[in-house]
């Protein structure tokens, strides 16, 4: 199979099909005890939610929400905070609303491709920003005479996280330039030096903003989940987008959000992390004593991890021998959205996973690693 011209998510559709799915960034652990006894609550959580005021509900769950991820001063009840679908939804509205300002966008490089599919497709010219220009506070981050910058922290697949120092300067620098600065924290959840308050930073400044918030890569809800899609106090046309996409998502949706909030904040969090960690942990002990280059990313926490594969070796191949095992991962490609041969030399698994099907997955993984590190360069 060809594996040039797929999006990344037309990967993960494949994979759902598969027993040993490493492939989508999505939550597959089944839930803690206290998550468990949670679900076990759907009912009443559902009658509760009918039986209140839908901006009540919302509000309580983005209080929870916001405060288990340290974001005190995220403007919650001033109507700036719009709940969506998904974290993509999200992105689009803020798409469509960004071309009332501007139709040229700075993008993190790499980062998942369907942030770059989501902007063009609203007629957005993108210019790749890599982390490095950005940790390094360089103004070539403002190059292409760009009216806004889009960053996702902590990055997918890399895991890189913005500092509080970074944003500082990026905040000053886009206020004093006039363009929109847009944050997508999807990830927020696994990272704690994702935790200070951006909110504070971003007011202060007060630079035209946008942050894009998600439970949706966080807790083992079938796909039960909500963006959260802040405005900042300038006037990019977001409530007008976003009451031509929807009227309000599920209040149940939000009520059931708010107890695993709640449940995150009192230790559920601290559960997450030591899952993702100890699952870590497992891919780079597996992969060790194949003399691999490396890993990529030896600082991040985020739920995925990028394995940079053997020389000689390519992303698109790894994908189709592993595939034909019956292992699902990403090949790494499109995440360099504007230089996907970039990318060919890693692949991504996911880790949030049920451990015994991880540790399958990733064995496979490893004794594939280890023949085809083997053969490289040896007559087939
Ligand atoms: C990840 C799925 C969309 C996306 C998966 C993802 N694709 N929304 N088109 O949620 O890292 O696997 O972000």
């Amino acid at each position: 199979m060809s594996t040039s011209s797929q999006n990344l998510t037309s990967y993960e559709s494949l994979a759902l099909a598969g027993p040993l799915n490493l492939s989508d960034g999505h939550p597959r652990q089944a839930p803690t005890e206290s998550q468990a006894a949670i679900l076990d609550q759907m009912t009443p959580l559902y009658r509760g939610a009918g039986h209140s005021t839908f901006e009540k509900v919302e509000t309580h769950a983005h209080e929870r929400f916001f405060s288990a991820l340290g974001q005190k001063s995220a403007p919650i009840g001033t109507g700036r905070v719009l709940s969506c679908y998904s974290s993509s939804v999200a992105v689009d509205i803020f798409a469509r609303a960004l071309r009332d300002r501007t139709d040229r966008v700075g993008l993190l490089h790499p980062t998942f491709d369907n942030i770059p599919d989501l902007l063009r497709a609203w007629g957005h010219n993108l210019v790749p920003v890599a982390e490095t220009a950005l940790s390094a506070h360089d103004d070539s981050v403002f190059d292409g005479d760009i009216g806004c910058v889009f960053v996702t922290t902590p990055n997918n697949p890399t895991g890189w996280v913005m500092l509080p120092e970074t944003m500082r300067w990026l905040a000053r620098e886009c206020s004093a330039r006039g363009v929109v600065l847009a944050l997508d924290t999807s990830f927020r959840g696994f990272d704690t030096r994702a935790w200070y308050d951006h909110y504070a930073i971003l007011e202060e400044s007060e630079v035209d903003h946008v942050v894009i918030e998600d439970s949706g890569k966080l807790w083992p809800t079938q796909e039960l989940k909500a963006g959260f899609l802040v405005a900042g106090a300038g006037d990019l046309p977001l409530v007008d987008a976003f009451s031509d996409v929807l009227l309000t998502i599920s209040p149940f949706v939000l009520a059931l959000l708010g107890e695993f909030a709640a449940d995150a904040a009192d230790g559920g969090f601290a559960r997450l992390h030591a899952m993702v960690s100890e699952h870590r942990v497992f891919v780079r002990n597996a992969l060790a004593e194949l003399n691999l280059p490396a890993p990529p990313d030896p600082e991040s926490r985020v739920s995925v991890e990028r394995v940079a594969l053997p020389p000689g070796v390519s992303a698109g191949e790894a994908y189709t021998a592993l595939s034909d095992m019956d292992v699902h991962v990403l090949p790494c490609g499109p995440f360099h959205w504007d230089e996907p041969g970039e990318g060919d030399s890693f692949i991504r698994l996911s880790l949030a996973r049920d451990t015994e099907m991880l540790r399958q997955a990733v064995t496979r993984t490893a004794s594939w690693l280890a023949q085809a590190r083997a053969s490289v360069g040896r007559p087939a």
